[in-house]
């Protein structure tokens, strides 16, 4: 039994104490809130270390079948609340900690954001390392453990400044465990030649390879309260005692520790440098020896091991696995070629989270061959042998489109289609779209490895940890089973006429803009009235997401109250909040012309506070926490077609926000999930953008001189109304009239424009308002991630 089930309030206190003593050899009331923290989390980890380790007992005694998900990005944020909660100690703990004059608050605060992840995507794979355990399945995670994070993002003059984010004190992250025990090789370089032996087979010899030392640290994974410990592993690179004579030099040595030293911050797009491939191929190479090795100790058949291991490739970025586990299994533990190529298409598996082609990852056939020769072998043969398969059965064409290796170079998208039995999208409009269009030609030959998994939220932290007010009051109404089975917030469908429901919803949200606003004061000085919409847009800044638009309308308001001086609107305050990839030119003149719009309208004292403008710095997990609760309006704006699925949309409903959104992504399913009267639905959608593609019939600029209020509002980027950015206005002018505005905000402007309108209308009745609000957060169970990972589990990985 675990123990947590025994500790009582004094049985904490004394731990607590103890665990300072020793650590920092204090006593509690000299301890700062860091100390404080580190001793807390370390007493978790020692209360959950019994469980962790019967955990891995277990899986090894009873032979589960076991998935790990390979990520190269992992993005969880703060854990100390999560581990209280899942643990079921959160109150208790918390009351320990009163009882001796500490606030559990001022320690979450201490703790540093773990960020190795750019955003949606690495978010995604943290809801699922809090829902494997949730429920109950054997799913660990693998990835890199990186010295740097996402960059920290200062706005200075209005320009967006990247400082790096050393998250790492000097002691590493209390969470962690280094398992030097657990460390192995990894190769890369040199060359590989094919020997023949006497038996006939061709045995690869290797010459000047450089030798890598991987180190695991591992993370614990906390069930929700049901004793439940998983495992997410994440690999350092070290170099090798061994192989000490290959580094001879300070630089060379450096070059090895930048492995595993920054994540790349890009989101959605590419940036080919050689250390990101090693970066793949380390991790990869890491965690599949590991796998393999684990999984000889069974004394299996290796050519069943399918049977006993699925491996998930999140994102491309992992799809060496497929290549990396043909050559544990052909080289290392010399089965047939068609006996290995079996089991590793059942192993493996591949989630898409873009279709966006800038995003497909690719790789210089040459620059792979330099820096994974025998990996390149390998995928050369897979591609000859998916060649000789399909030729003559399908059009050239086909062939042409599907195979691995085009024009010199390796497509890793076919790799991992190829390569594995499962090919899943993150929202039906997406999977739809792959199926239809981005990877029809893969459909065709493989129709029955295409499947939808919608994304999920591990709601506890959305729900229970950011917004406790609402939890407390929904606990109030419907009773608190909705924190153990959020399917039960659909009773909350049962009082969404009460007018004193509606009130307290309306005052819970109230005391979340506040707390918001207090922090804005804090941080920038600017008051905010709380009574205004609080409206939100935050996520990476992306062309595609159409944080113009925004602006755009923005920038309409701004108009019409200088034009009418007496003009009543309903007050709004529009919130920002993103990180651009540092390489990303326009996505920077977006976060320039946002800041200097924010510094025109809030020094403006004739708007009467009717419009404010923020942009947040440096928006991450834990910011999220504090803006997602404070927000009425949730901006969901993307290009129909362009967003996978959006997660924070989720997060939103759950939090009591209305969505205003396109057609797009998970927004359909949000649709879907509340009615078309509980959303606010504008623009184009997919087909209507589709049919611009094929008709090429979009005229940008006739929409601009044909509708003079438009012109007005585009002009305002070019004409000297927002200081200080005549050179991005241009840039943005020229991007959406001189270059026909890729994404189609101006066709969408008119409607966007209205359908604001019409929320400053509703907003006026609170009543009518919160009922929609409240419509929102009773269905948004359905987007938990405790599910999408269980038809995860259930439908590709067969472990549950
Ligand atoms: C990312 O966060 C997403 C897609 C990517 O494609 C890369 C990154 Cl870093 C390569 C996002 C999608 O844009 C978003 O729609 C989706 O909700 C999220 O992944 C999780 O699936």
């Amino acid at each position: 039994m675990a123990i947590v089930m025994q500790l009582t309030k004094e049985k904490i206190i004394q731990d607590f104490k103890m665990q300072l003593h020793e650590d920092f050899m204090i006593q509690n009331d000299e301890a700062t809130a860091d100390e404080r923290f580190i001793a807390l989390a370390k007493l978790v980890k020692c209360y959950v270390m019994p469980d962790w380790l019967r955990g891995r007992d277990e899986i090894v005694k009873e032979q589960k079948k076991t998935a790990y998900y390979f990520s190269i990005e992992f993005l969880p944020g703060k854990m100390l609340q999560t581990n209280l909660l899942n643990l079921g100690i959160y109150d208790l703990v918390q009351e320990a900690l009163r009882e001796i004059g500490v606030d559990l608050m001022d320690l979450v605060d201490a703790e540093r954001d773990m960020a190795l992840g750019n955003g949606g995507l690495g978010r995604l794979a943290s809801c699922f390392m809090d829902s494997l355990p949730t429920i109950g399945a054997p799913g660990f995670g693998n990835g890199i453990r990186y010295k740097y994070g996402l960059f920290k993002q200062k706005i200075v003059n209005g320009y967006q400044v990247e400082l790096p984010d050393a998250w790492l004190s000097s002691d590493g992250n209390v969470w962690e465990t280094k398992k030097p025990h657990s460390a192995v090789d990894v190769k890369i370089y040199g060359n590989v030649y094919l020997v023949p032996q006497e038996s006939g087979d061709l045995k690869p010899v290797y010459e000047n390879v450089k030798t890598l030392r991987a180190v695991p640290y591992d993370m614990m994974q906390i069930g929700f309260k049901n004793d439940v410990v998983n495992n997410l592993r994440l690999w350092d690179v070290e170099i090798p005692e061994k192989y000490e004579l290959d580094y001879p030099t300070l630089a060379d040595r450096r070059r090895i520790e930048d492995i595993t030293s920054v994540l790349y911050p890009d989101d959605a797009t590419r940036e080919g440098q050689s250390l990101r491939l090693i970066q793949e191929y380390f991790m990869v190479s890491a965690g599949l020896q590991t796998i393999v090795a684990s999984y000889a100790k069974m004394g299996l058949p290796m050519a069943k091991i399918h049977e006993k291991i699925a491996v998930h490739i999140n994102d491309t970025h992992p799809a060496m696995a497929v290549p990396e586990l043909m050559r544990i299994l052909v080289d290392e533990y010399e089965l047939d070629w068609d006996d290995a190529w079996a089991t590793t298409t059942q192993v493996m598996s591949y989630t898409n989270h873009t279709i966006l082609s800038e995003a497909l990852e690719k790789w210089d056939a040459g620059l792979f061959k330099e820096i994974v020769p025998r990996i390149h072998q390998i995928v050369g043969e897979i591609d000859r042998q998916f060649v000789k398969t399909w030729a003559g059965k399908v059009d050239t064409a086909v062939i042409d489109h599907t195979r691995i290796i085009q024009n010199n170079q390796i497509h890793m998208a076919n790799l991992s289609i190829i390569g594995g039995h499962s090919v899943n999208g993150v929202a039906k409009l997406h999977t739809e779209l792959l199926i239809e269009d981005v990877l029809k030609d893969f459909y065709l030959l493989y129709p029955e490895k295409f499947n939808n998994k919608t994304n999920g939220i591990a709601q506890r932290r959305w729900s229970q940890i950011a917004n406790p007010s609402m939890s407390a009051l929904l606990d109030k109404q419907i009773g608190d089973g909705w924190r153990s089975n959020i399917h039960e917030l659909l009773k909350l469908e049962d009082f969404l006429e009460d007018a004193t429901v509606q009130l307290d919803f309306y005052q819970v949200k109230q005391a979340n803009k506040q707390r918001l606003a207090d922090y804005v004061k804090k941080t920038q000085g600017i008051d905010l009235p709380i009574h205004a919409i609080f409206d939100v847009q935050v996520k990476r800044l992306h062309a595609y997401k159409r944080q113009l638009l925004n602006v755009m309308h923005i920038i309409k308001l701004y108009q019409d109250l200088k034009d009418n001086a007496a003009l009543e609107i309903t007050p709004r305050v529009f919130f920002f909040g993103a990180k651009a990839a540092p390489g990303y030119h326009f996505a920077k003149s977006v976060i320039k012309i946002i800041n200097e719009l924010a510094n025109l309208i809030n020094n403006d004292a004739r708007l009467r506070d009717q419009l404010k403008v923020v942009f947040l710095e440096n928006y991450n997990v834990s910011l999220a926490e504090l803006i997602i609760p404070a927000a009425d309006v949730s901006e969901q704006i993307s290009t129909a077609g362009k967003e996978a699925s959006g997660t924070s949309n989720m997060k939103f409903m759950m939090n009591g926000a209305l969505t205003l959104a396109t057609l797009d992504g998970a927004n359909i399913e949000i649709k879907d999930a509340v009615g078309e009267d509980n959303i606010v639905i504008f623009g184009m959608d997919k087909d209507a953008v589709y049919a611009h593609y094929t008709r090429h019939d979009y005229n940008s600029r006739y929409i601009y001189e044909t509708n003079p209020r438009l012109k007005r509002v585009v002009d305002a980027f070019i004409d000297g109304t927002i200081p200080n950015t005549h050179y991005e206005g241009h840039e943005i002018w020229d991007a959406l009239i001189s270059y026909n505005d890729e994404y189609f905000l101006l066709e969408d402007f008119e409607d966007y424009v209205a359908k604001q309108a019409y929320i400053s209308e509703l907003y006026k009745d609170k009543n009518t308002w919160q009922s929609k609000a409240m419509k929102n957060i009773a269905n948004s169970g359905r987007f938990t991630s405790d599910d999408t990972i269980e038809l995860y589990a259930r439908e590709i990985w067969g472990i549950l």
